[in-house]
């Protein structure tokens, strides 16, 4: 595969930006190789700047639910920028949205729009703080939530990608309030409220996506909300991943756990700049002006990623089908790659929670943190370079996920599960 103009604009871009990318995971690091320089999408793939073509399971690290350049978002999109970028001043496209996802989501009963997730979880952990009058809060290792200094204590995603899952540069002060618990281990959370009397919440990825995909399981969360309940602290579910991802209604659909606070984003931007945090009007009251915890933004509620995500979420909704059938798309390329890895011998866990999919090189089943670690990422790097080669994109991280849009083709699966067994059979 010919990829020179990506190593060239790589190279130039290792001069201007720090790594040459703006979010570190994209570089590559833990796979080793060049990042693809994009052109453009089209549907399921991703072209790069040598045109090359790629089967993207990414899709943008979530929002492209639909795939590249989904006709009714662009529209949308080119619409609204006829009307102006930005205003700074309320437009009903806002009120719109808002009542479209509160519809949706059980748990919202009012949200706020921002421009990503991590200033979507921010918020809401300083609303959780300004409601109960509390300072410490509990997250858990191997969660993301963002890269706000106190959420960035033993998190996933990129952190964990490079080795610093706490960072440098974030004061201890800022970190003290941060209690940490395992996943899927109510035992560690039990000990947090033991050793705390001051925490304001619990914030959780129900569906864990930044660790790998790893899943609480029913039993753990319904726990969790009972611990809260006990001890007056606020369940937080950070969806800004899962949701619209996994399933229609929130991960609180599947799980049968209701949270007080959810933090949204991704999909609900349809490819733009979106986050939002919502739950209950009386938590939701104390946000300013309403109430004194303070929260501002001038792109926040932005019109054209309004635009965006009303197209988006709109077109969902009218597809009651589409969870179903991403699903069955993710559990077959899941179970070809199980099949695939057990006939050369490679262990291999996968998991599935509706366009979300997840695959170990690993011995045992993943229930959190500790386990993910314990994957094989040498294997994982060969393997993607290997699929990249052959046109495939994956995440370029083990502890990352897949996601599968309505543009990947169940021919595409056959194509990717046929290339697995050919590169299994390599790197075994
Ligand atoms: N934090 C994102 C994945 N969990 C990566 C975002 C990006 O690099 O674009």
């Amino acid at each position: 595969m010919n990829i020179e103009h990506s190593v060239n604009a790589f190279e130039k871009a290792q001069n201007l930006i720090p790594g040459g990318v703006n979010s570190p995971v994209r570089a590559f690091k833990s796979v080793g190789g060049i990042p693809r320089f994009i052109q453009s999408g089209e549907g399921a793939y991703l072209i790069d700047v040598d045109g090359n073509r790629y089967v993207d399971y990414v899709q943008s690290w979530g929002p492209l639910i639909f795939g590249h350049r989904d006709e009714s978002i662009e529209n949308a999109v080119i619409e609204a920028v006829k009307h102006g970028l930005s205003f700074g001043a309320p437009t009903e496209a806002e009120s719109e949205l808002a009542e479209l996802i509160i519809d949706i989501y059980d748990s919202i009963e009012k949200i706020r729009f921002v421009s990503s997730g991590t200033e979507a979880v921010m918020s809401a952990i300083r609303l959780a703080r300004g409601f109960t009058g509390r300072d410490d809060i509990v997250k858990f290792t191997g969660c993301y939530h963002g890269h706000s200094d106190a959420l960035l204590v033993q998190a996933g995603s990129g952190a964990v990608t490079f080795g610093t899952p706490s960072s440098p540069g974030v004061p201890a002060d800022f970190t003290k309030h941060t209690l940490l618990a395992e996943y899927n281990n109510i035992e560690s959370v039990k000990k947090c409220f033991q050793d705390s009397p001051g925490i304001a919440c619990v914030i959780i990825e129900p569906i864990a996506g930044n660790m790998g995909l790893v899943p609480a399981t029913k039993d753990f969360l319904a726990e969790l909300r009972k611990l809260c309940d006990k001890h007056g602290a606020l369940l937080i579910f950070d969806e800004v991943m899962s949701g619209f991802r996994a399933c229609l209604h929130g991960a609180e659909s599947i799980t049968g756990t209701k949270p007080d606070l959810v933090t949204l984003g991704k999909v609900i931007g349809g490819g733009m700049p979106v986050g939002a945090f919502g739950g209950r009007r009386d938590i939701m009251a104390h946000l300013s002006p309403e109430g004194g915890v303070y929260q501002a933004g001038t792109l926040s509620g932005n019109p054209v990623a309004m635009a965006a995500g009303l197209a988006s979420i709109r077109k969902i909704k009218a597809n009651a089908r589409l969870y179903g059938v991403l699903e069955e798309r993710a559990k077959r390329l899941m179970e070809g790659f199980a099949k695939a890895a057990a006939k050369h011998a490679i262990p291999l866990q996968t998991d599935v929670r509706g366009s979300m999919f997840g695959f170990f090189f690993n011995c045992s089943h993943v229930a959190n943190f500790a386990d993910a670690l314990k994957s094989d990422t040498a294997r994982f790097a060969r393997f993607h370079a290997a699929m990249l080669d052959e046109g495939f994109y994956f995440a370029c991280s083990q502890f990352e996920t897949g996601f599968i849009a309505t543009a990947i083709t169940d021919t595409m699966i056959e194509e990717t599960i046929t290339a697995a067994d050919r590169i299994f059979g390599e790197i075994k």
